[in-house]
């Protein structure tokens, strides 16, 4: 690398980026280096608290050893077989997951928009083949607010013009109801056709919007008594995330389709995951779906080695504990900058005033950065903080003065 007089290293990442990338991203202006645990570096050197995890990917912290080692046996003896051979570690991970979860079958993918349109494609194959809703008629429901990838299927979802605009035309078979909205499900499921609802336990890129205590549980019983499949979509409240290992836990919902990815790998590699019984699963013959990387060896022994981190560093009850911490300390802030502070285990936001000359979420990031911690707005006003769950009380603490210095010192 060599580097023009006068340009730092920064500068220079960041201009090979401009001049050879697509422009889909807007960054923060930090160069990444190296991440351990709760920590990144950049490029100069610089150490920051990571308070994104790669949006819920790093919940087991960033290179995690245990993983990393993992990673480093299985990469030197198999990769990738694709799905023409069996392999020794696939049915191994297979077992291991639907035992975890508590599934009869999982269908392993990589992305999770891929899981996501598995559990469309599995949802529409049992509302024929089992709901017999006639052919090319089954819909889905989804929630305003959504949002679970960036494929047609999953724009064609979405109630934000930014994510669809400019790339139709979008898909059909879809009812779009308000979230949090108990009514509107309990109509929309009165349609014979409707093979499934989707939805976030929280949604996460609207800004970690909850909703109302009770309404899981309540929207399951919706859909189980209307016979509609209910799928989770837990790629990113999933794996210990909101203090429980899935955010359905909490109201003891066991999801007819339960959809994981991100933090399924700790950070190592795309993995996702989808399972569900049987009488769902079984509805798609081989040679249906499936994908090059599916269920490779390698992402399969590294994610149970990710899951099985999970349990032994009880990260579900760290992101509680550590949680309610962090929410205590924020909503002591005494700034005018703050419009509110909500979250569950260590999935947490804040929303902000604009204030200034008309300056918002993302200059707070910016300051935040210069202050040692990395996080992200999203939607303008709010900003996410999504800490890997290994923080210590002691980190934690830290972090929460850092936030309070910063936003105090916005006027
Ligand atoms: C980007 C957002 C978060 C997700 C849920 C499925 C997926 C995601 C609940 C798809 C992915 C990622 C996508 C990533 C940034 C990040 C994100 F800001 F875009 F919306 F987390 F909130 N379900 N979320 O959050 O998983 O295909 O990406 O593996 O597109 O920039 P994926």
């Amino acid at each position: 690398m060599i580097i023009e007089s006068g340009i730092n290293k920064s500068e220079y990442y960041i201009e090979l980026e401009n001049r050879y990338g697509a422009k889909n991203y807007k960054p923060l202006p930090v160069v990444i280096e190296r991440g351990e645990g709760v920590f990144l570096w950049d490029v100069e050197g610089k150490k920051y608290f990571d308070f994104l995890s790669a949006y819920s990917a790093v919940n087991q912290g960033h290179c995690h050893p245990r993983i990393l080692k993992t990673l480093l046996e299985q990469s030197s003896k198999l990769t990738l077989t694709s799905r023409a051979f069996h392999n020794n570690i696939l049915g191994e991970y297979e077992k291991y997951i639907c035992e975890y979860f508590g599934y009869e079958r999982v269908l392993p993918m990589n992305s999770g928009v891929e899981a996501g349109e598995t559990a469309i494609k599995l949802a529409r194959k049992w509302g024929y083949e089992v709901k017999r809703i006639p052919e090319n008629q089954a819909k889905i429901i989804f929630v305003e607010g959504n949002f679970w990838g960036r494929t047609i299927a999953a724009i064609s979802s979405s109630s934000d013009p930014s994510s669809y605009t400019g790339f139709g035309p979008l898909l059909s078979g879809y009812i779009k109801i308000p979230y949090n909205n108990l009514e509107a499900l309990a109509q929309a499921v009165a349609d014979k056709n409707v093979a499934a609802f989707m939805v976030e336990p929280i949604q996460g890129e609207a800004g970690v919007v909850m909703p109302d205590e009770g309404y899981l549980k309540k929207a399951f019983e919706i859909c189980n008594n209307a016979g509609v499949l209910f799928i989770a979509d837990e790629i990113q409240t999933g794996l210990a995330r909101t203090g429980k290992m899935l955010a359905c836990d909490w109201e003891d919902v066991k999801p007819d389709i339960l959809i994981l990815g991100k933090a399924l790998s700790g950070g190592f590699l795309p993995i996702s995951a989808v399972l569900a019984s049987n009488e769902v699963m079984l509805t798609i013959k081989p040679g249906e779906h499936g994908s090059t990387y599916g269920g490779n060896p390698l992402a399969c022994a590294v994610a149970m080695e990710a899951l099985q981190v999970i349990k032994d560093e009880n990260l579900a009850e760290n992101a509680e504990k550590m949680g309610k911490i962090l929410r205590e300390k924020l909503r002591k802030i005494n700034s005018p900058l703050i419009k509110e502070v909500r979250g569950k285990g260590l999935l947490n936001a804040i929303v902000i005033h604009p204030f200034g000359d008309n300056k918002t979420a993302y200059d707070v990031c910016l300051e935040l950065m210069k202050n040692g911690l990395l996080c992200k707005q999203t939607h303008g006003d709010i900003i996410r903080f999504a800490c890997p769950l290994v923080i210590t009380e002691e980190q934690i603490n830290i972090c929460a003065d850092i936030i309070e210095n910063v936003i105090v010192s916005l006027k």
